[in-house]
């Protein structure tokens, strides 16, 4: 059966790095116990056998929440883990290659930082995209200029697939970033580098709503 990309505000995502000595299965147990109904594995620095049990585990803990879970850039852990799917970036497979590898069933997400590539992941079978760096970031080293609000207005009044908001996101630019049309916001170090994700979490609702 064809997963769903849920219809949520919050979108997740594990970075030991940032996470203050946490691990990532410990970083999404706490986002999952707050309630967030997606989460990414995103690991840049471990080796692919820890990324494989962190996402088994992780992947256990969130179907037992009943929440998504999408694995970052590795469409081989994805498959061994049975994740809901993958999220790739612009220089990653392309997204009909993955799809290929993931068969219908499977969410393919596609970031975009311009409207040609938006609508080239829709016309290739993206389930949805990620719209960013909306905001500036040091989260993501490779990340090109912050494109704005403008391109999450185009993609809000434009693109008719789920997007998520990303990049630079905090609660205190989430007002914004709903007014622009962002339903879902990804949010990595505004939720992960906080000492209270719950806390964290509940302060990100409450800016998206107040928006
Ligand atoms: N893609 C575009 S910006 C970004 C990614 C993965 C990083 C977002 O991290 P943060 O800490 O929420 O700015
Ligand atoms: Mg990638």
């Amino acid at each position: 059966m064809k997963r769903i990309f849920p219809h949520t505000d919050l979108y997740g995502f594990t970075d030991h790095a940032l996470s203050l000595g946490r691990g990532n299965v410990e970083t999404a147990r706490a986002l999952l116990a707050a309630g967030v109904k997606i989460i990414q594995y995103r690991e840049k620095e471990r080796k692919m056998g820890v990324m494989l049990e962190e996402c088994l585990v992780i992947g256990t803990l969130a179907r037992e929440a009943g929440a998504c879970f999408i694995v970052n850039d590795h469409v081989d852990i994805a498959l061994l883990v049975d994740a809901d799917g993958v999220h790739v970036g612009q220089d990653d497979l392309p997204a009909r290659a993955v799809r290929r590898l993931l068969g219908p069933d499977k969410i393919i997400g596609v970031s975009t930082h311009a409207p040609e590539q938006a609508l080239a992941a829709v016309a290739d079978g993206a389930d949805y995209i990620g719209v960013g760096p909306i905001f500036a970031t040091s989260t993501k080293k490779d990340v090109c200029a912050p494109v704005g609000l403008d391109y999450l207005r185009w993609a809000a009044e434009h693109i008719n697939i789920p997007f998520t908001a990303i990049g630079g996101l905090s609660p205190s630019n989430l007002g914004e970033a709903a007014r622009a049309g962002a339903r879902c916001c990804a949010l990595i170090s505004a939720l992960v580098s906080k000492s209270d994700i719950g806390l964290a979490v509940a302060e990100a609702r409450a800016a998206l709503r107040a928006g």
